[in-house]
């Protein structure tokens, strides 16, 4: 069902196409984009973006959203739907506050919405919800996944049907609070020298309902093979994991958070350790980025969010996307959110 046309659309053309590094839809606020082909078309999982009263914090209150819906295009080069609510916090029996950024997977024909959202005691953990279609609505499970903290899951389906889920975040991702195996209010970061905190790895159950081993760190290693250390905020996790596989090798991309970049890494295993390589996204118009990269017809495309839409308010972001290319080693050649 069609709600909106993609509004990106230039004036003087008769068209409704999307394009790139422009806001995909503007009749809503739309940020953390996880794209999926699905159905040979493609679905986009965003937060949806609300006004608020609530002053920026570094524990990320003002990220007050309550509700998802989700993007779609025929072809890359179709309109953006933008469809009706796939999933309301009102409808997730264990959730409190702030829905953060989604994912979805497919199988057997079923689709799994996987968010975060604080729970009744305001500790975040992930949920998911069930749908026979990608758009939704998709129905809550009565609690979060059992052993699930922090933010910003995603799912990497390998080519040999292993589901992994990938998850965590610093600050407001509360990541730092799970240092010792269970939630604990009060922590210290690692030193500056010392391993910074690394995001998660466990591979899904059958079920696609619950992590079927205990969450294991994904090392992210500098050049020399060491730890990324918690000073080297240029290039240390902060949140949004995403991971692909090119020519046989798995990209492991998230965001710096503080340094406002997406940075990638390179490994043989989707548990990896990965290799620092560089930057796949420079910073954006507002405080976060965050991204995913997918695949279609044989090009590959970066979707992310920026403020500009908003004028600059980081609360209130609008998923854009740009083609990425590699070059004849692997890399990918970084770019920024200007419009050519
Ligand atoms: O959208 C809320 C949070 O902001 C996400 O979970 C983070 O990745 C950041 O984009």
């Amino acid at each position: 069902e069609t709600i909106s046309k993609n509004p990106a659309e230039d004036k003087n053309q008769q068209t409704t196409k999307p394009k790139f590094k422009q806001a995909l839809v503007t009749d809503i606020y739309t940020a953390d984009p996880s794209a999926h082909v699905f159905n040979n078309k493609i679905y986009i999982y965003p937060s949806h973006d609300v006004e608020t009263d609530i002053k920026p914090n570094h524990h990320g209150d003002h990220f007050a959203m309550r509700d998802y819906k989700v993007l779609s295009m025929d072809s890359i080069n179709s309109e953006v739907i933008t469809h009706p609510t796939a999933l309301d916090i009102n409808d997730i029996p264990w959730a409190g506050r702030q829905l953060w950024a989604p994912d979805a997977a497919e199988k057997n024909g079923q689709y799994y919405l996987y968010f975060p959202a604080r729970d009744k005691q305001d500790i975040f953990r992930l949920g998911v919800a069930k749908s026979d279609k990608p758009e939704g609505p998709f129905v809550a499970e009565p609690n979060p996944m059992p052993g699930s903290y922090s933010i910003d899951p995603s799912v990497y389906k390998d080519s040999d049907n292993t589901y992994y889920l990938y998850f965590g975040g610093i600050w407001g991702g509360q990541l730092q609070n799970w240092q010792n195996g269970k939630f604990e209010a009060e922590f210290s970061y690692p030193a500056d020298k010392e391993p910074a905190l690394m995001p998660k790895v466990a591979k899904l159950a059958g079920n696609m309902l619950e992590m079927a081993e205990k969450p294991r760190d994904v090392m992210l290693l500098d050049e020399s093979g060491e730890p990324i250390t918690q000073g080297d905020n240029h290039r240390r996790f902060f949140e949004a994991a995403w991971v692909h596989k090119y020519k046989g090798t798995y990209y492991f991309s998230y965001s710096t958070g503080d340094t406002h970049k997406i940075a990638y890494a390179t490994g043989s295993s989707p548990y990896g350790p990965f290799t620092y390589q560089g930057v796949v996204l420079e910073p954006v118009i507002g405080w976060t980025n965050h991204h995913s990269i997918m695949e279609y017809q044989g090009k590959w495309y970066l979707f992310y969010h920026d403020s500009s839409l908003s004028k600059g308010q980081t609360h209130l972001r609008s998923v854009k996307m740009a083609e990425i290319k590699y070059d004849a080693q692997g890399k990918i050649q970084a770019i920024t959110d200007f419009v050519e």
